[in-house]
């Protein structure tokens, strides 16, 4: 099996390829438990926490500036996929539509279906972060987490929240999901940030 869809890197693309992972030009799909079923006309980004309370429909993303980017995503489990490109709304383009209080540090993550993903917002506010729609030109397909995810390529792609539902923020580091059951806090594929020791 794992001969079949993954082949260690060839030279030029070793330096893009984090240590410890294989490439694999398949896209495979990581849920866990059912993927929530959402139509785009109900899709909404509520903000709460230590922000002015807000929330952005469908309609009010889709007014926003889009953007398209390619970017390389690293999996925990080992493999990499490089060039894969998203369309949607830069986390800092939704970003200037939202007033944080002062001691805000962190987002908590929420998800449609109960999935949650934690970052710093200094890892969060970054322009080649991507609420994503679109995936190579086609609408985001359910099981990758349409109608709309997080996209955060610097990271390990649990931190990529899929069907994203509300961004909590918060004056310290709350651990989503994955985090409270053993994977590490930050998640930083170049330091293979894997498991966490506690
Ligand atoms: N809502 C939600 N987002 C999620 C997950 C999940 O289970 N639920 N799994 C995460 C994990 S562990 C991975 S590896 C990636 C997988 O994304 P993919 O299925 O598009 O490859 O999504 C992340 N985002
Ligand atoms: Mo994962």
């Amino acid at each position: 099996m794992f001969g079949k869809f993954f082949k260690k890197p060839s030279d030029d693309l070793a330096s893009r390829t984090p240590p410890g992972q294989a490439l694999t030009e398949r896209f495979p799909v990581l849920t866990y438990g059912p993927s929530p079923r959402v139509e785009p006309e109900n899709v909404r980004i509520r903000v709460w926490g230590l922000a002015t309370e807000t929330a952005f429909d469908w309609n009010e993303l889709n007014a926003m500036s889009q953007t398209t980017l390619t970017n390389d995503i690293h999996c925990v489990t080992h493999w990499s996929k490089l060039d894969v490109t998203w369309t949607g709304i830069t986390v800092p383009e939704l970003m200037s539509r939202v007033t944080l209080q002062p001691a805000a540090t962190h987002v908590l993550i929420h998800c449609y279906g109960g999935y949650t993903t934690n970052l710093p917002i200094s890892d969060f506010n970054r322009p080649e972060n991507l609420f994503a729609h679109t995936l190579e030109g086609a609408p985001l397909p359910l099981e990758h987490g349409g109608p709309l995810r997080l996209v955060i390529p610097h990271l390990y792609i649990w931190k990529s929240a899929k069907w994203v539902s509300g961004l909590e923020f918060l004056d310290h580091d709350e651990r989503g999901f994955w985090e409270r059951n053993g994977y590490h806090d930050r998640g930083d594929p170049w330091k293979q940030e894997r498991y966490s020791d506690d």
